[in-house]
Order: structure tokens, then C-alpha cells, then sequence
């Protein structure tokens, strides 16, 4: 259901693109607040054709209800410690290997849809949670600042220190949310405010907290995660 509507903004744009008539979008492209303005409709923008054709081919997994959410089971799992971010100086910066790079706010990125979702949280140390993440879609923020046709990774850069890298195509799935709320409520420090990675595709170590960069890249580097740097798993899929 939620698949067709997207796909069909997608080609009608495509369309318009073809005919020539779309070049309103490019003109406002160094100018963050009218894109910012302007959001709603620019993130029905396709994304380069490559990461389109992924972003077709890819199912939602399936969600829990309201009622299977386990309030107590999330434990808080923090390498170093927890930083104190005032959310009305935070700024997102989104750059890279990307056409109209950017630094949004909070009020900026809640202008955008909001995404509910509730999916199982699981940590490599042997606990899990079924949790409410509730946030902005990955693939809108992709679709605002148009990545470059060669780019296949995403790094996340945190305030703590922990950084991470991602495959594109995980990053661009429907279920991967920057995520400012859980369990209906705004996100609380520990659980990595203002904002953070929630997928129900990737472990737990992979769900970055208190994300200030993200960064498109072509290449992977040789440093790829906090983690995956002492020997875990990079792709770490579910
Ligand atoms: N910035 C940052 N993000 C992080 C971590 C961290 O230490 N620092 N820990 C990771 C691990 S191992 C897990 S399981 C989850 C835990 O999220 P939670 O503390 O909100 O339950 O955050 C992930 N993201
Ligand atoms: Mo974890």
C-alpha cells in the first residue's frame, strides 16, 4: 500500500524531468531555506538512478503492534558517555559526495514526514527490545541533498566519538529513520538525543546515537566503525 504512492510521484516527476520542466527545484538548490520551504514536495525528487532502482526494489519488514512494545527491556548501552546536546543550537550537518549539502536544524528536520515505527531492537551483548522509534526517513534526507551517482556508503559521525558506516541500500530503506522520539515520547539523552539511528535491518551497534554528521561517500575507508574497528561485523544485517 504504502509502496505505490511514492513510485508513482516518482515516474510523474521523472516525466516532468524528461520534458524539461523541473529545473525549478536545481535553480533554489544553493539556498537551504527555500529548499527547506519547499521540502515536502522536493523529497518526491528522484534520487540518482542508481539508488532509485534500489530504493524500488526494497519490502518493508513486518512491524509490532503498539501493544508488543516493552518499555523496561531497552537497556542503555553507551560506549564512553552520555553528551548533553541543547537541541535549539544542534545542527545536523548533512555533506559528502552530495549536490546541495546541508545543516539542519531540529525544527528543520520535525518539518519534514514523520515515520512511526515499532520493531525488535537487537544488541550483540544478548538482550532485546521491541520499541517504538518514531523520526524522519533516511532516503528523505538522501532525496534533499541528492548524492552523486558514485555513492555507496554513508558515514555517521556522533558526539561521543562513535561513528559509523552503512551500505547505501540499508541506508535508503524505507524502515531506516532518524529517529527523535521513542515510544511516543521525545528522545531522552541516553537514548541518543536530539537524534539518532533507529532499522529494524541492522544490530544494534550499528544504531548510531547523537548523530551531528552524516557524510556520502563512493569508497569505504579503512576506519568503518566503533565497533567493526575492534573486529566486529561491518554489514551486520538482520
Ligand atoms: N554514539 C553512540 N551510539 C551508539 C552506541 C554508543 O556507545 N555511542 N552504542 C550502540 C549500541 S551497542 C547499542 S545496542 C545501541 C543502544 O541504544 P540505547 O542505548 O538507546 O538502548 O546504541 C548504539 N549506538
Ligand atoms: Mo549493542
Amino acid at each position: 500500500m504504502n509502496l505505490i504512492l511514492p513510485k508513482h510521484t516518482l515516474s510523474r516527476r521523472r516525466l516532468l524531468q524528461l520534458s524539461g520542466l523541473s529545473g525549478m527545484g536545481l535553480l533554489l538548490g544553493g539556498c537551504e531555506l527555500n529548499l527547506l520551504s519547499d521540502s515536502v514536495n522536493k523529497i518526491s525528487e528522484p534520487l540518482n538512478q542508481s539508488l532509485e532502482a534500489l530504493l524500488l526494489s526494497q519490502k518493508p519488514v513486518g512491524e509490532f503492534p503498539l501493544s508488543a512494545i516493552e518499555p523496561d527491556k531497552l537497556l542503555i548501552n553507551t560506549f564512553d558517555f552520555t553528551p548533553q546536546i541543547d537541541p535549539a543550537q544542534f545542527r545536523l550537518r548533512i555533506d559528502g559526495e552530495v549536490n546541495n549539502p546541508m545543516q539542519l536544524s531540529m525544527g528543520d528536520i520535525q518539518k519534514l514526514p514523520l515515520t512511526l515505527m515499532v520493531i525488535r531492537h537487537i544488541c550483540v551483548e544478548g538482550w532485546a527490545a521491541i520499541v517504538q522509534w518514531g523520526g524522519v526517513r533516511l532516503q528523505d534526507l538522501v532525496a534533499l541533498v541528492q548524492p552523486k551517482s558514485d555513492v555507496r556508503y554513508v558515514y555517521f559521525k556522533s558526539a561521543d566519538g562513535y561513528y559509523e558506516s552503512w551500505d547505501i541500500a540499508s541506508a535508503i530503506h524505507p524502515q531506516t529513520l532518524m529517529a527523535y522520539q521513542k515510544n511516543g515520547q521525545p528522545l531522552s539523552a541516553d537514548n541518543g538525543a536530539p537524534i539518532r539511528l533507529a532499522s529494524p535491518i541492522k544490530l544494534g551497534y550499528k544504531q548510531s546515537k547523537w548523530v551531528t554528521q552524516i557524510t556520502f561517500v563512493s569508497k569505504l575507508l579503512p576506519i568503518k566503525g566503533y565497533w567493526e574497528d575492534q573486529g566486529y561485523e561491518w554489514f551486520a544485517g538482520l
